[in-house]
């Protein structure tokens, strides 16, 4: 069912604390941690807590808990200092989602290129 967790899914490990994370930030709805393979100073990623696929599949089914993973990427963006920072949400193979839990990946700490790769 949508929003349950998906045995075979790892975000949803990390949310259950079956798998460790460097988590820097939890709500109620969300885990922020940092990316195990980091594409700039600062890379974390931002899940909501409930299993989606991609992002617009979150936001049709629960606007409320997208806005959660939007104010999540912000809250963490500001708690690292970043200044300017980007927000991806890569959706589909082809745009490079191998995790298919929805994250907001945010990179920060040095320039970033546009348009990206
Ligand atoms: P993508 O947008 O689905 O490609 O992002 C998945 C990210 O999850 C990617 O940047 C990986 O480095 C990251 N990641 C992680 O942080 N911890 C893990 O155990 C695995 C992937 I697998």
């Amino acid at each position: 069912m949508a929003g349950e967790p998906q045995a075979d899914c790892l975000f949803c490990k990390i949310v259950a604390g079956e798998v460790p994370a460097d988590v820097v930030r939890e709500t109620g709805t969300t885990v922020a941690f940092r990316d195990i393979n980091p594409q700039a100073p600062t890379h974390i990623l931002v899940i909501p807590r409930a299993h989606y696929r991609d992002a617009a599949s979150l936001a049709a089914a629960d606007p409320r808990l997208a806005a959660d993973l939007l104010a999540g990427a912000g809250a963490v963006a500001e708690q690292e200092e970043l200044g300017a920072y980007r927000i991806v949400l890569n959706t589909g193979a082809g745009a490079g989602q191998t995790v298919f839990h929805v994250h907001a990946h945010v990179l920060g700490g040095r320039g970033l290129e546009w348009p990206p790769g």
